[in-house]
C-alpha cells in the first residue's frame, strides 16, 4: 500500500509542477504568488484572463483554455475589481472568485461618460492589466497624426506604463524615415519602430518585447494595422483584419473582443479594438513624462508656478517664439494638462460630495435619535 501512497504524492507534485510551469509561461511570478498565498484559500487556483467577450471570459492556466463565469459578488460590489484581459484571477471550478491585485493597468476615461464634449469623463474603463509594454500603433496612411501620438503616449505614461511607438504601413509612405524623425521630436526616449506588415520589414526589432513571460498590448485607431501586425509577428492569421474603406481612411470595426494571444516568441499580445475616444484618466502625471522638452524649459521660467500661457519671463513661451518648441506641441501640452486638471477636479468634487452625504446621513441619524428620545421622555 505504501508504494501507491508514494506514487500518488509523486503524481501530485508532478501535477503541481506542470501547473506552475503553465502559469509561469503566462507571466505568473512571485508578486502574484504572494498575493495568492496571503489569501490562504488552497482550493482556489490561479488563472489568467485570456479572452473577454462582453461578460464571457476565457481563462487559461497554461494548457487548454476554458470558459468561465464571474461570481455574483464581482458584479454587484463596486469595490471589487472586475476582470479584464490580462488579469490574474482565482477560480473555483470555472467561476472567477477574485481578481488579484494588478501590477498595472491601461486605463482610460470611459467612452460616452462625459456629458458635454469637453467635460472630464466620470467613469474609467480598464482596457487591459498586467502589462510590460504598450505598443502605440499608428499607420503611415491617413491615420498618421502627431498630436494623437502625443495623446496616446501621455495616456500610457499616465498609467505608469512604458510605451513604444510602432509606425506601420511604411510601404504606403514615400519618406517613412522623415516621419519617424518627426515622431522622435515629440516622443523623447520612447522607442520608435518603423515597420511594414505588408512587406514584413522592421518586425525583427519588435521581438525583444515578446520574450517569455512578457505581455504587451496594442492601442491605436481602428484600421491602424494592429491585428495585421500581430498576425505577422505570430506567423499566421490568428486575428481577423479589415480593409480600410478608402473614402474616409477610417477602418471598419474588426476586432470587437479582447484576446490575449500566446506568441511563438514566448511572450503574449493583447489585441484591442480601435479606440475612437482617447480620454485620459487621472493617474500619474503623464504629461511630465510625455513632454520632457517643455518641462525642461519650464525650469527656467521666472515663476515656479508658471502656467506657460501669459506670464512674463516664461522660458517656454520664449522657446516657442524662437523655434525651440513647435507651437502645436505647446498647444497639445496645454490641452492634455487641462484635461488632467479637470479630471482631478472632478474627482475632488465627487470625494467632497461623498463626504457631504456621509455627514448628512449622520445628521439625520442624530435627529432621529433625538426625536425618539423626546418621544420616550413624553410617553
Ligand atoms: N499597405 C499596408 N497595409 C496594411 C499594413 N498593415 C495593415 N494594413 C491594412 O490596413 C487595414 C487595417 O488593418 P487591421 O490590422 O485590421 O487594423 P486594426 O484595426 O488596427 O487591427 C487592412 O486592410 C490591412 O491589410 C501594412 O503594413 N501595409
Ligand atoms: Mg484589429
Ligand atoms: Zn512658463
Amino acid at each position: 500500500m505504501e508504494t501507491t501512497m508514494i506514487d500518488e504524492n509523486r503524481t501530485d507534485s508532478i501535477h503541481t509542477n506542470r501547473l506552475m510551469q503553465g502559469l509561469i509561461r503566462l507571466g505568473w511570478d512571485q508578486t502574484f504568488q504572494a498575493h495568492l498565498d496571503k489569501m490562504n484559500q488552497p482550493t482556489r487556483l490561479p488563472a489568467r484572463i485570456i479572452g473577454v467577450r462582453k461578460n464571457r471570459f476565457t481563462i487559461s492556466q497554461g494548457d487548454k483554455p476554458r470558459l468561465a463565469t464571474v461570481a455574483g459578488k464581482l458584479h454587484h460590489n463596486p469595490d471589487e475589481r472586475f476582470p479584464v484581459a490580462g488579469d490574474w484571477v482565482t477560480v473555483a471550478d470555472t467561476v472567477i472568485q477574485t481578481v488579484l491585485p494588478r501590477k498595472n493597468a491601461l486605463v482610460r476615461g470611459a467612452a460616452g461618460s462625459r456629458g458635454k464634449q469637453d467635460e472630464a469623463p466620470s467613469r474609467k474603463q480598464v482596457i487591459a492589466a498586467n502589462l510590460d509594454t504598450v505598443f502605440v500603433v499608428c499607420g503611415l496612411d491617413r491615420d498618421f497624426n502627431l498630436r494623437r501620438i502625443e495623446r496616446y503616449v501621455t495616456l500610457v505614461y499616465n498609467c505608469g506604463l512604458s510605451p513604444a511607438i510602432i509606425l506601420t504601413k511604411a510601404d504606403l509612405h514615400a519618406h517613412p524615415e522623415a516621419i519617424a524623425a518627426d515622431v522622435e521630436g515629440i516622443a523623447f526616449g520612447v522607442p520608435i519602430h518603423l515597420v511594414s506588415a505588408k512587406e514584413r520589414s522592421g518586425l525583427l526589432e519588435l521581438e525583444s518585447n515578446l520574450s517569455a513571460g512578457r505581455t504587451i498590448t496594442m492601442i491605436g485607431s481602428s484600421g491602424a494595422g494592429k491585428s495585421t501586425l500581430l498576425n505577422r509577428l505570430y506567423g499566421a492569421a490568428v486575428q481577423s483584419t479589415g480593409a480600410v474603406s478608402s473614402s474616409d481612411g477610417k477602418g471598419r470595426h474588426t476586432t470587437t473582443t479582447r484576446d490575449l494571444i500566446m506568441m511563438p516568441q514566448g511572450g503574449m499580445v493583447i489585441d484591442n479594438p480601435g479606440i475612437r475616444e482617447i480620454a485620459l484618466w487621472d493617474g500619474e502625471d503623464g504629461t511630465a513624462h510625455a513632454f520632457p522638452d517643455i518641462e525642461h524649459f519650464a525650469q527656467e521660467c521666472r515663476f515656479s508656478d508658471c502656467t506657460h500661457l501669459h506670464e512674463p519671463g516664461c522660458r517656454v513661451q520664449e522657446a516657442v517664439a524662437n523655434g525651440e518648441i513647435e507651437p502645436d506641441r505647446l498647444t497639445s501640452y496645454h490641452k492634455l494638462k487641462r484635461e488632467l486638471f479637470y479630471l482631478a477636479e472632478r474627482q475632488q468634487k465627487s470625494a467632497e460630495r461623498v463626504e457631504k452625504e456621509h455627514w448628512k446621513a449622520i445628521a439625520l441619524k442624530v435627529k432621529e435619535i433625538k426625536k425618539k428620545k423626546r418621544k420616550g421622555w413624553k410617553g
